[in-house]
């Protein structure tokens, strides 16, 4: 067997280097080959674009989208002394500037590509201000922004996010959840409070949550530079003392307002003493290592594999036109008995899958039916204890409505994110053992290709199953927490008075809010399980009919003497062994040192 890591004596060349080379030679092995140079390209692109989301959290008016717009260089983000609304915007990188809201429903997505700077800003106002949105009633769900800033180029994506403990509770565990989904955070403190049991709580609910967190402490420009020290210092042993982080946890001093001040007049001095000029090194240091590690690792293995696809194939032919004609027409037969009996197990996977839809559809409504019925409940006692309060005064409809507008957001924004989550799970679930089987059906095609023609076969080493690659989502929803006036002079009577009227319509909100979040559900699953078979087929497809073309081309040159087979066969051998040693390349650059 050969040694697996052979000593490396010179360094091994670059995956992206080696990535060239790849769909250099496979650009010139002709159509056959062009979703394999595709899928090369792919990989080329992921490493020259490959993200980081990084996440900037802490309690509203610490500073957050302050600091943004620091290292942006310009005012771009809304700042407020209020909370502003709860809608995240993410930032990344690209020429010109550019922004898109993203709605909750189905309405259109709207873009702004702007003539100024300030045409930006105005755009992002009227969609995040508390002001210009009250309550999120435009339904926003997410920001896209694109910016020029330096810092983005290498793949950072900012995310600035709503402030946690603010105006409605569940804006703490809507962080927590999309925190999974973030490869680093930073965290930001202010001098002017010390740390807040709301910020403890929070920090202690993440820990683990996201791979890298450091921390910012703000507004340092309030105090001296003595009192700096003393203030850090503090926050470190309240960081390690109450919420459990280690004492050389990175804690960085600095002043977003002086940071944004001095980008905006480029004034480089104020910029290093307003410490962001070494928070900003710390960024690129951390982009550099840890992006080009991971990013690194995810694309050698699928490289590995897309080389060890293409030289399968190319054996294949090589080993068709060199065959004994019978030999080969019976080989063909036996691949096309395989395929055939593949094909039948595609079907009934289809036949499950459907199943296993409609059972999970049925346990959608019996959720939905449970949670109706809690949700009544729950409304009902909001408003009666609200009514309650008013004691034998006539009900007043406005204070009713304020504490259901504040009560429903946070009652179903957690539902929402507990029966997403276990929605999610059962999907997972479910179609696990299908995509297992599905990874074993495509194996099964290419090994018995490869025993039938006495070829190597290589199991394949990165994750084949078909994840979807998702974009942090921010769960967000509108609620109806809106009461129809109620007629001026109602009177008690035997059909209920206003009271009466108030707790219906109480009861026709927890329907209506809970048929809301049924539905998005049931399209969750749907859309789930298309995408799923879609991508299923195609995959199986396209390894079946690359696999075929390999052995069939050859079958039908040999039948008819073709006079250029010596041609093709040599070249075949040189394509073999120009992508053998870049696959041996590869796997040298996957044992040397330094890597890991
Ligand atoms: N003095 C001072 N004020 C700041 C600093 N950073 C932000 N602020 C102010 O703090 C308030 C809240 O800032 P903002 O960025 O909107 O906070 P967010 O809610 O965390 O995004 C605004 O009035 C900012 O001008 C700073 O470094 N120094
Ligand atoms: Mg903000």
């Amino acid at each position: 067997m050969p040694n697996p890591c052979p000593v490396a004596e010179i360094p091994p060349q670059p995956l992206a280097l080696i990535l060239e080379q790849s769909t250099w030679c496979l650009q010139g092995l002709g159509d056959d080959f062009a979703p394999t140079l595709q899928r090369g390209r792919e990989l080329l692109k992921r490493l020259a674009t490959g993200r980081i989301h990084l996440a900037v959290l802490g309690q509203f008016k610490r500073g957050k989208s302050t600091f943004v717009n620091a290292l942006l260089g310009e005012e771009l983000l809304p700042t407020a002394v209020v909370p502003l609304t709860a809608i995240p915007t993410f930032i990344e990188h690209a020429t010109r500037p550019e922004a898109t809201i993203f709605f909750a429903d189905d309405q259109p997505d709207e873009t702004c590509h702007p003539a100024s700077g300030g045409e930006l800003k105005d755009f992002l106002a009227r969609y995040v201000t508390e002001s210009a949105n009250p309550e999120n009633r435009l339904g926003v769900a997410r920001v896209e922004v694109c910016h020029p800033a330096p810092l983005l180029r290498g793949g950072l994506v900012l995310i600035d996010t709503p402030g946690i403990g603010s105006t409605f509770r569940h804006n703490t565990l809507a962080t927590i959840n999309f925190l999974s989904q973030c490869d680093a955070a930073i965290f930001v403190f202010s001098v002017d409070p010390p740390p807040t049991e709301v910020e403890i709580d929070f920090l202690k609910q993440v820990q683990g949550k996201v791979p890298r967190l450091f921390f910012i402490l703000n507004k340092t420009d309030y105090i001296s530079p003595a009192e700096r020290r003393t203030a850090r210092d503090f926050f470190r042993k309240v960081l390690n003392e109450q919420a459990g982080y280690p004492p050389s946890t990175a804690l960085f001093s600095l002043s977003a307002r002086q940071g944004l001040e001095a980008r905006k007049n480029s004034d480089e001095k104020l910029w290093q003493e307003s410490g962001l000029a070494a928070l900003e090194a710390h960024l690129l240091e951390f982009m550099a290592e840890e992006k080009s590690r991971v990013l690194d690792q995810a694309v050698r293995l699928k490289a590995e594999d897309l080389l060890a696809d293409a030289l399968m194939r190319l054996r294949l032919a090589n080993r068709s036109l060199e065959m004994p004609l019978v030999r080969l027409r019976e080989c063909l037969e036996i691949f096309d008995e395989k395929l055939e009996e593949i094909d039948h197990q595609l079907q009934v996977t289809g036949d499950i899958l459907a199943g296993e839809r409609r059972r999970l559809h049925e346990f959608l409504e019996k959720e939905a039916g449970k949670l109706r019925g809690e949700a009544e409940k729950f409304l009902d006692q909001v408003i009666a204890r609200a009514l309650y309060r008013e004691g034998g005064q006539p009900p007043e409809q406005n204070s009713v409505q304020a504490v259901l507008d504040s009560a429903i957001p946070e009652y179903f924004g957690k539902e929402n994110l507990r029966l997403t989550k276990l929605v999610g799970q059962k999907i997972d679930q479910l179609l696990k053992p299908h995509q297992t089987r599905a990874d074993e059906l495509i194996e099964t095609l290419r090994q018995t290709a490869a025993e039938l023609f006495a070829i190597p076969y290589h199991a394949p080493r990165s994750d084949q199953s078909f994840k979807i690659e998702r974009k942090p989502y921010w769960v967000t929803r509108k609620w109806s927490t809106r009461l129809t006036p109620l007629p001026k002079n109602l009177k008690n009577s035997i059909f209920g008075g206003p009271r009466q009227q108030l707790r219906e319509q109480g009861l026709e909100m927890a329907v209506s809010n809970v048929e809301n979040l049924r539905w998005a559900l049931f399209q969750n699953i749907d859309d789930s399980f298309r995408r799923f078979s879609t991508q299923l087929t195609a995959r199986l497809e396209e390894t079946k009919a690359a696999t075929r073309r390999a052995i069939a081309t050859a079958v039908e040159r040999r039948q008819h003497q073709d006079d250029s087979i010596a041609g093709e066969r040599e070249r075949l051998a040189a394509a073999i062994a120009e992508l053998e040693a870049l696959q041996e390349e590869l796997q040298r650059g996957e044992c040397s040192p330094g890597r890991q």
